[in-house]
C-alpha cells in the first residue's frame, strides 16, 4: 500500500516537472523575427483573443488595411483556458502572451510593433494610417504609447499610460467572467502560470461574490487609482480632440493612435466604466468620438464578428449587478 502511494506521488511529481518544462515561458522582444520560421497555412496568421485589448488593436489594424488573414483564436482563462501557456502556443510566442502576427511563417511580437508592421503590408488602395509629416507622426506615437499595456509591468505606469489603467479597471469583469470557468482550468494557472497573482485572484473570484471581491483592499486600491488616472487621460484626450478639431486624434486623418484608443473605449464600455465617466456630461466630445469609432467597418470585422459569448455574458452580468446593487456602485465609483 505504502509503495503504491509512493509510486503515485512519484508519477505526479514527474508529470509536474515535465509539464512545467514544457510550459516554460520567457520574454521576447518586439518586432519581426525573420530568423524564425513557424509552420503556417496562410501568408498572414493572427493569433489573438476576442477579449484581449492588445489582440483587438491588431485585428482592427489588419481590417483597416484590408490585409486578408487567418484568425487563430487563443484562449485566455477569461475565455475558457490558459492556452497562452500551452506548449503549442509557446512555440508560436515563447512569452506566452497574445497577440502574435505570423507573416509567411515569421512571427511579429508586441501589438504596437504588429500595428506598425501591418502598415507596411497594406492592400492596394488602403488608406494610410500613419501621417507623412514627422511631427504628426511623433504625436501619433505619443498617443499610441499612452494606450499600450506593457508586457513587463501591465499596471506599472498609471499616471502616464491609459493602457496601464486597463488591467485594474478590468478586475470587476474578470470576477463575473470567471464564474463561467471550471476550477480545474484555473488550477492550470496556479500550477504553471509565471505570474501567480492572476490565477490566485481568479481562484478567489470563483468562490467569492463580486461585492466581496470589490471590498478587498488591494483590489479596490488599484481599481480606484486606475479609475482616477483614467479620468485624467480622458480629459487630455478630449482636449486633444478639441485642439485638432477631430474627428480623430490627429484631426482629419484616422491613424494607429485611434485604433489604440478604440480598444481602451471598448474595455471601458464592456466593464460599465464608460457609463460612469460619461454620466456627468463632461465628456460629450469623447462620446461622439466613440460613436464614430464604432461606426467604422473595421469595428464590425474585428470586434463585433469576433466577440466572445462568455465575455458578452460576463459584461451583461456585471452591468446588471451595477444597475441593481447600490453597494456595488458605491464600491466602484465612490
Ligand atoms: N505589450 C504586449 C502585451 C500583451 C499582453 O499583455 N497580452 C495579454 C492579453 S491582453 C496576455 O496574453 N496575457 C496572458 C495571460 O493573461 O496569461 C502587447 O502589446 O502585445
Amino acid at each position: 500500500m505504502t509503495y503504491l502511494l509512493l509510486g503515485g506521488v512519484a508519477v505526479l511529481v514527474a508529470w509536474f516537472v515535465i509539464e512545467k518544462a514544457r510550459r516554460r515561458s520567457h520574454p521576447v522582444t518586439g518586432g519581426l523575427k525573420s530568423d524564425i520560421t513557424l509552420p503556417h497555412d496562410a501568408p498572414f496568421e493572427l493569433y489573438g483573443n476576442a477579449f484581449s485589448h492588445c489582440s483587438r488593436k491588431t485585428r482592427l489594424v489588419v481590417a483597416e488595411l484590408g490585409i486578408p488573414y487567418t484568425h487563430k483564436p487563443i484562449d485566455l482563462i477569461e475565455t475558457g483556458s490558459y492556452e497562452t501557456i500551452s506548449p503549442h502556443y509557446l512555440r508560436i510566442n515563447p512569452a506566452g502572451i497574445v497577440p502574435t502576427l505570423v507573416h509567411h511563417g515569421h512571427p511579429i511580437y508586441e501589438s504596437d510593433d504588429i500595428m506598425a508592421y501591418a502598415t507596411t503590408q497594406a492592400a492596394d488602395g488602403a488608406p494610410s494610417l500613419v501621417p507623412d509629416d514627422p511631427a504628426a507622426r511623433a504625436e501619433m506615437d505619443k498617443w499610441i504609447l499612452r494606450g499600450t499595456i506593457s508586457s513587463d509591468e501591465p499596471m506599472g505606469h498609471l499616471e502616464t499610460s491609459a493602457g496601464s489603467c486597463i488591467p485594474g479597471l478590468t478586475l470587476p469583469i474578470f470576477v463575473t467572467a470567471i464564474r463561467y470557468i471550471a476550477l480545474h482550468r484555473i488550477a492550470v494557472g496556479l500550477l504553471f502560470h509565471p505570474d501567480k497573482r492572476r490565477p490566485i485572484f481568479f481562484a478567489a473570484s470563483k468562490i467569492r461574490r463580486l461585492k466581496v471581491m470589490l471590498q478587498t483592499a488591494p483590489l479596490r486600491d488599484i481599481m480606484h487609482r486606475s479609475r482616477d488616472h483614467m479620468r485624467s487621460h480622458l480629459t487630455d484626450l478630449q482636449a486633444q480632440l478639441a485642439a485638432t478639431g477631430g474627428p480623430w486624434i490627429l484631426g482629419a486623418q484616422f491613424t494607429l493612435a485611434d485604433i489604440s484608443w478604440s480598444c481602451i473605449f471598448l474595455r471601458l464600455d464592456e466593464t460599465g466604466w464608460l457609463d460612469h465617466f460619461f454620466s456627468g456630461g463632461e465628456f460629450a466630445r469623447l462620446s461622439d468620438y466613440y460613436v464614430a469609432l464604432r461606426a467604422r467597418p473595421s469595428w464590425h470585422d474585428a470586434i463585433t464578428e469576433k466577440s466572445h459569448p462568455l465575455i458578452d455574458g460576463a459584461s451583461h452580468d456585471l452591468k446588471q449587478a451595477i444597475a441593481q446593487d447600490e453597494r456595488i456602485r458605491e464600491l466602484l465609483y465612490a
